[in-house]
Parts: C-alpha cells; structure tokens; sequence
C-alpha cells in the first residue's frame, strides 16, 4: 500500500456524530441543551463516552442565542481539542439569520471540519441560503485550510450538486467525500425510507463514507433505514427533543447511546475516534 491510500477501517463499525446543540431551540424551552462552553464540553465528554467520534458544533452567545463569534469560535475548537479527542466540526450553516460573509469566516478558527450545505432550502418559515457561489467559496476555502467539508444534504437535487461541485473543483483535501442527509426538514426531503434509498442511490461514486440524521418525530424511521442500509448515524438535540411521544431527551448522550444501542442489533460496534480519522482520513491527533 503506498502512502496515498487510504487506511483500512472495520468494516463493522459505525461513525456515530453527535450534533448537541443546533441553532433554532431557545434554552428558555429546552434548560438541557447545551448553550454555554461549559455545558458544550460535558456534553461532548459524555457523548464520547457512550460512543460518538466526532461533534458537530453550534456555539451560543451569553444570551443563549445563536452566534458565529470568532473569538468564541476559536475557544470553542480549543477546549473540544483539550477536554476530548473528538472530531471537532464546526457548522458553517450557523442559524437562518447568519450573513454569508460570517459563515465563511467560520474557518479561520481552524477545526478539523465543516459543514458544507450542498443548496438553498425552505427551512419551516424560513429559508437556509446556501447559493452556489457561496458553496464553491466555501469547498475552495476548505480544500486550501485542510479542513474535511461534511456534505450535508437536505434535498434530492443537492446530490446533483455535489456532483457538480467535484466535477469543478475536484476532491477534498485527503480525498474523503463525507456526506450526511439531514431528513425531515419542513422544505426539505421527507425523513422517509424511500426518500433515503432514493438519495443514496443519486450519490456520485466517490463519496467514501456517508450519515443520515432524521430531525424530529423522523429520527428513528430514518436512523433504523439508515442502518439496514449500513450508513452511519448522526444524532443529538440539534435535530431530535423527544425520545418518542411525551418522553423528552434528557441530554445528547442518551441519544448516542439509543444511536449505539440500535446498531448493536445491527451488528455494529462504534468506531473509537482514531478509527474515525481513519475512516474520514483525518491525521491522527493527540490530547
Ligand atoms: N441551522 C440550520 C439553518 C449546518 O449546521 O451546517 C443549518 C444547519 C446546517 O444546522
Ligand atoms: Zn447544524
């Protein structure tokens, strides 16, 4: 093997993302998302601990409100680094509010990843803008720092986009072609079996490794067909507040380890977070 291939990863083993914090619930009406630095990195900690390798990071102001400060950015990816061995990703999607220019300047706090929303899409009663120039600003951006762009996908035509982006610019930067379907969505595609079959299928061959996440009442539909066709899973109360009708979630760890639980029953084990590198072709990296 020459060192430009890829190292092997266990064939079964699961990549579980934690997504702990989002940017459209109010602390006011969920006390247990994690809004603070300090809460951020319990949470991480534990969700490490119950099986998650990599974090998918939303920071808060001291208001609890969504921000893309570049200061609280940069501690933010700090203390992750120092208090966990996570992969540390940051979101560029921000909130609905956030100006193109700032989420751009979301890497210059130099995390290990981010995420990179293939097109604009309606957002309940809002609109997620992710217009192509930004897109391709973005990938470029990414392939120059040396950060794994996380492909999010919210829609069926977003996959064509992924296509095209490739196409234009070529790989990322270690060649690892990550995407992740955000399901369930109002505006987006359903959080439905046929409607992940259906995007799976349209994925170019190059992407090395893919996740779906099922927001809402979809998180279990979409995590259990995710699993029977052996993607990998993100959770966490960005996307999911209640484990079933009436029960809410307590904090993101319980849902790791509902997320690990199920793919036990599947056969799967998850990967510990050098084995996530591996798979995603990230460096290694110690504390
Ligand atoms: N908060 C949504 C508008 C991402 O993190 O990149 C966008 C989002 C996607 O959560
Ligand atoms: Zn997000």
């Amino acid at each position: 093997m020459s060192s430009h291939d890829p190292r092997p990863v266990r064939a079964d083993g699961i990549l579980v993302t934690v997504a702990p914090t989002g940017a459209e619930t109010a602390k006011a009406d969920c006390p247990a998302l994690p809004t603070t630095l300090e809460e951020l990195v319990v949470a991480a900690q534990e969700s490490q601990a119950a099986g998650a390798a990599m974090v998918h990071v939303h920071i808060r102001d001291d208001d609890h409100a969504p921000s893309l400060d570049a200061t609280r950015l940069r501690d933010t990816v700090q203390a992750l680094h120092e208090q966990t061995d996570l992969v540390v990703q940051l979101s560029t999607g921000g909130s609905v509010h956030d100006p193109l220019e700032q989420r751009l300047k979301v890497l210059d706090a130099e995390p290990d990843s981010c995420s990179l929303t293939l097109g604009t899409v309606n957002f309940g009663d809002d609109v997620f803008l992710n217009p192509w120039p930004f897109v391709t600003e973005l990938y470029q951006l990414a392939q120059e720092r040396g950060v794994l762009p996380e492909f999010e996908i919210f829609d069926l035509g977003q996959v064509a986009t992924l296509r095209r982006l490739l196409d234009t610019y070529g790989p990322p930067p270690a060649g690892a072609v990550h995407c992740d379907f955000v399901m369930g969505v109002p505006g987006g595609m359903p959080g439905t079996a046929p409607a992940l079959v259906a995007a799976h299928a349209a994925l170019p061959p190059e992407v090395t490794s893919w996740s779906a996440t099922g927001v809402g009442r979809t998180a279990l539909p979409v995590a259990l067909t995710t699993l029977a066709m052996g993607g990998h899973l993100r959770v966490g109360m960005e996307d999911t507040l209640t484990l079933r009708r009436g029960v809410p979630v307590e904090s993101n760890a319980q849902l790791v380890e509902r997320a690990v639980r199920l793919a036990g029953e599947a056969g799967r084990t998850p990967y510990d977070v050098d084995e996530a590198r591996t798979l995603l072709r990230l460096p290694a990296r110690t504390r």
